[in-house]
């Protein structure tokens, strides 16, 4: 094996779930306090960032309103705020939703449209907090019925390279720039498993390196196992996208990957 690139700032960012059970009937309420106990789990089980959401990007979901979205998000960030200094990055494309979160003590801003839409991308520029400019093709509804690339590789870093140079003319600062190829997004598992095999290349856009891959269908469709059996396939890739200079691992899992992810750290402080 060649030598590994680790990045001396490996940081977990443990994903908070904050849709609500379209089963249940609990409410608004129940959904928060859900949310509030897995945030305090994953902060005891040592995660750097939470990522939290109020709109659902997956594969065919259906749009929240705004207002539904600052309901699930807002009481949950103030909620944070009031037990935690823990980074918190807002998974939104709403300009409106990342004001209002970073106004509530959001300090960064995810976003899978990598700032494409409506006056985002000015928002989060006066905002200036860390962005997360991430690759997708087509749209979330329509994105997986046939994703074509000639070149993935050289395709989504020609996207992410296009986006940090309208940041930057944007003003956003390059210190606050943070870069991620988007796996699931407009992706064949073929897709997905090249970009993760060529993720040392992303380096050289000298950004810091986002990645989310946790119990995602890349991971099922390899082990033909549904999402709630993805643990092991899930910390497999978090090692192999450390080992290749990723900063950031996006997870549900918090506990399991800061135990692989110190092996990998270790690596990381010896050399020869
Ligand atoms: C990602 C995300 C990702 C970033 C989701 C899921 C789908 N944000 N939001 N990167 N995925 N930056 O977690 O399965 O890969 S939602």
């Amino acid at each position: 094996m060649s030598t590994p690139t680790i990045s001396s700032k490996l940081q977990i960012m443990g994903v908070i779930n904050t849709t609500p059970d379209s089963f249940s009937d609990g409410g608004k309420f129940d959904t928060l306090e859900k949310a509030f106990a897995q945030a305090q789990q994953m902060i005891t089980a040592g995660a750097d960032i939470l990522d939290i959401g109020g709109e659902s990007t997956r594969p065919g979901s259906r749009a929240v309103d705004e207002p539904e979205e600052l309901a699930r998000t807002l009481p949950l960030i103030s909620a944070i705020r009031e037990i935690s200094d823990i980074p918190i990055s807002i998974d939104t494309n709403k300009a409106s939703v990342m004001r209002a979160a970073v106004a509530a003590g959001a300090n960064i801003i995810n976003s899978i449209w990598a700032l494409r839409l409506g006056d985002s991308l000015q928002v989060a520029a006066q905002l200036d907090v860390p962005v997360c400019l991430m690759h997708m093709q087509g749209t979330p509804d329509t994105m997986q019925q046939k994703p074509i690339y000639h070149d993935v590789v050289a395709e989504v870093l020609e996207f992410l390279q296009g986006r940090i140079d309208a940041a930057l003319v944007a003003g956003i600062a390059p210190h606050n720039i943070i870069v991620d190829p988007g796996f699931g997004f407009g992706k064949t598992l073929e897709h997905n498993l090249l970009l993760l095999k060529s993720l040392s290349e992303f380096r050289k856009l000298g950004a810091q390196i986002l990645v989310g891959m946790s119990r995602k269908g890349m991971i099922g469709a390899v082990l033909d196992k549904p999402a709630d059996q993805r643990l092991y396939g899930s910390l497999s890739v978090a090692v192999i996208a450390a080992m290749q200079g990723a900063d950031i691992l996006r997870v549900h899992d918090v506990a399991e990957t800061v135990d692989a992810l110190a092996m990998v750290r270790a690596l990381g402080q010896v050399a020869r």
